[in-house]
Order: structure tokens, then C-alpha cells, then sequence
């Protein structure tokens, strides 16, 4: 509760008045791994709910932890699973949730100014359209509970 308090204090500064539209992120986590170093690359997951009458696009973010933020999603590529950028943003219908998730869409961190270690907390900033930015603080870094690491290799791989 105390960290949704936070989250919609930081949504009112920015706003500076009340508005109808309303994002809430819920259960904010970052991935630390032995490729979330400098220069490497991490991802953000965890639930943003649209809790307000009108439609919504997720479309980036913004750390300063990274150079470069994108919106990406799980997809068959040449017959194998593989990240790319979403074109046009993630659509958040009113009302509804979306998941970021190891294995599918993700708010993916590349250029990382500095090592990002298990414990670590970051600051997250995501962008709409149709809404206000959103400011998540005390965003936890940890490793990710396995399964996902593959596909963060196939990326680096195919940056090489
Ligand atoms: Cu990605």
C-alpha cells in the first residue's frame, strides 16, 4: 500500500492537479544478471493497470540507468522465439492490465550506464499516450527465477 501511495503521489506532482487518467505499476522488479553490467542490457517487468475510462499506448520509458529504452515483445523469427522492438507502442485498454514478463513483453534497458546489481534500486519513468508520465520509484533489482536466459543471449548474439 505504502508503495501505491508513493506511485500516485508522484503521478499528482506530475499532473499538478487531479486528472481522470490514472496508471497504476504494481509488483516493479529489474532483472539482474551477468549481462546487466555497463554497457550491457536488462529489462523491466511488472503490471501497469489502466484505471481510467479511456484507452491507452505505452509507448517507451525512460532510466537513468540506460541509455536507450524500448518496448519490446516475444516473437517467431525465422522459426525461433526472439525480442524485437513493438511497433506503435503496447496498447492498455481502459480498465485493463498488462503484464511485462520474463519470456514476453518486457521494457527492455540496453546501454546501461553502470553495473546493475541483485538489491539495487532504479527509478523508472514510462510514457503514454493518452496519459501522463509515470514515475516508478524503488524499482528492486533481482535475478530472474530461470527459464528466460536464453533469449537474452540469442539478443546478444545477434548484436555481436
Ligand atoms: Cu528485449
Amino acid at each position: 500500500m505504502r508503495k501505491l501511495a508513493l506511485i500516485l503521489s508522484s503521478l499528482l506532482v506530475l499532473t499538478g492537479c487531479s486528472t481522470k487518467t490514472e496508471v497504476l505499476a504494481t509488483d516493479m522488479w529489474v532483472k539482474s544478471s551477468e549481462i546487466s553490467t555497463a554497457q550491457g542490457m536488462t529489462a523491466v517487468y511488472g503490471t501497469l493497470t489502466n484505471d481510467s475510462g479511456d484507452d491507452i499506448v505505452l509507448t517507451g520509458g525512460r532510466t537513468d540507468l540506460a541509455e536507450i529504452v524500448e518496448i519490446h515483445e516475444m516473437a517467431m523469427i525465422s522459426g525461433e522465439m526472439k525480442m524485437q522492438e513493438i511497433d506503435g507502442g503496447l496498447a492498455i485498454p481502459a480498465g485493463q492490465s498488462i503484464q511485462l514478463e520474463p519470456g514476453g513483453n518486457h521494457l527492455m534497458l540496453m546501454g546501461l550506464t553502470q553495473d546493475l546489481l541483485a538489491g539495487d534500486q532504479i527509478t523508472v519513468t514510462f510514457s503514454f499516450r493518452g496519459a501522463p508520465d509515470l514515475v516508478v520509484e524503488g524499482v528492486l533489482a533481482k535475478p530472474a527465477e530461470g527459464g528466460d536466459e536464453e533469449y537474452h543471449s540469442t539478443k546478444t548474439d545477434m548484436e555481436n
